[in-house]
């Protein structure tokens, strides 16, 4: 039986926010927060994760897909693994909290663990998994994906604009994809991830701990229109093949179909155009072509399907009318909607109350490493509020008590989980 707290707070809330305020200056000064996947600021932050990790006497590695892992031996040979961590890096412009509050809470439960001689049977794994956010390689969740075996020789073989392979940029950050299928895991007993909400629901109804019931499935989609450039003041309206206007008519379908489908009473859905690039791009050119990429998600399968028959056909009839063609909708990436552990989702709420801390279910309209692990082990998520719900900005924010409350209901729940 292990020893430590029974709904004690351990955790020291003011290391975890100086942890965090302290990676949080790691990055480009020229664009706060950006600390992108593969980049030598990347780099830095996983340089200083590194020695936080040995500092605080892990067993620290990193797994053939890249992911920094920090150990502490269970004692009882056999009993399996409970992992505990997020993501350390960031969309471009983010924010200090979305990932890698997860990765901070996380050393700050292993601290609490060796501080406190809290012996578990099962060995704990405190993570930064790599490359969660969308990368200039094309793929999300790049760490969890080999954790779960889901990094494909094709994904590997992904490149950025400047030629470099996927598996090479894995290389360069300490990984090995020739090794990759040792990163697959089997042994993971349970699997707990701490996150800002990146919503306002918690905030608007003053609620301490979100318990996440499953993750949206997200589908990311290209579409690229091509027409024929031209000279913006010579050529007749009646003449143009104009790509821009195509792509524009086609954006807005989108939104429209998504509000249809929001309301539809078939879970979370929403729909988002974030990448628009016209070539040649000149304010005096016809646009030649034009290319968009759609992040669309959703609880529900069915519900992604008939969003991109709807939008192939309003696509065909934007390139019609412009008389442009159209290439697409291609898939860029599909990850399937991601139910979270029930057992383990009430252990949660158990410690939370047992805390004195307030609850509610809800989904996550944000993708996660979790939605990964959920593939391969029992994986569970705790939301804190975060400011007016935003994320992915530089305003994203979460009070130090919510964070600290957040790490004691995990660090709760893996001792109780332990002991089961
Ligand atoms: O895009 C997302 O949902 C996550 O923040 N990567
Ligand atoms: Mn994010
Ligand atoms: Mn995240």
């Amino acid at each position: 039986m292990p020893t430590g707290s029974k709904s004690k707070k351990l955790v020291n809330s003011e290391r975890l926010w100086n942890d965090l305020m302290s990676i949080g200056e790691l990055t480009q000064k020229d664009q706060p927060y950006t600390r992108r996947a593969f980049t030598p600021m990347f780099a830095q932050g996983r340089e200083w994760l590194r020695t936080k990790f040995v500092e605080a006497g892990f067993e620290v590695s990193q797994d053939a897909a890249g992911n920094l892992i920090g150990k502490i031996p269970g004692t009882t040979a056999g009993a399996g693994t409970i992992m505990v961590g997020s993501h350390s890096d960031t969309v471009p412009s983010g924010g200090r909290f979305d990932g890698v509050a997860g990765v901070i809470a996380a050393l700050e439960i292993g601290r609490v663990i060796k501080e406190n001689g809290i012996k578990f049977k099962h060995d704990i794994e405190l993570v930064d998994f790599l490359a969660e956010e969308p990368n200039v390689y094309g793929l999300s969740c790049v760490g969890s994906r080999g954790i779960t075996g889901n990094l494909s020789s094709e994904s590997l073989a992904f490149t950025e604009p400047g030629g470099e392979k996927l598996s090479e940029a894995i290389k360069r950050v300490g990984g090995d994809p020739e090794r990759i299928s040792d990163a697959k895991r089997s042994d993971i007993k349970a699997f707990f991830e701490l996150h800002i909400e990146q919503g306002p629901i918690l905030e608007r109804e003053k609620i301490e701990i979100g318990l996440v019931t499953a993750i949206v499935g997200i589908r990311r989609i290209e579409i690229v229109f091509n027409g024929e450039a031209d000279h913006a003041g010579t050529t007749p309206m009646d003449l143009r093949r104009d790509a821009a206007v195509a792509l524009a008519e086609t954006i807005v379908f989108i939104r429209k179909i998504a509000e249809e489908f929001a309301v539809i009473g078939l879970g979370h859905f929403v729909a988002t155009v974030g990448v628009v690039e016209v070539q040649p791009n000149a304010m005096n050119v016809v646009p030649q072509s034009a290319r968009l990429v759609i992040d669309a998600r959703s609880e529900s399968r069915e519900l992604l399907d008939r969003f991109v028959e709807e939008v192939t056909r309003s696509a065909a009839t934007a390139a019609e009318s412009y008389r442009v063609s159209c290439d697409g909708p291609k898939i860029l990436s599909d990850s399937i909607p991601s139910i979270c552990d029930n057992d383990l989702r009430i252990l949660l709420g158990n410690c939370a109350k047992d805390l004195g801390l307030t609850t509610r279910e809800l989904a996550s309209g944000a993708g996660h490493d979790a939605a990964f692990l959920s593939r391969v082990a029992p994986a569970a998520m705790v939301f804190v509020p975060c400011l007016r719900g935003k994320s992915h900005a530089p305003e994203e924010w979460a009070e130090p008590t919510a964070l600290a409350a957040g790490a004691n209901v995990v660090t709760e729940a893996m001792i109780r989980f332990d002991a089961i």
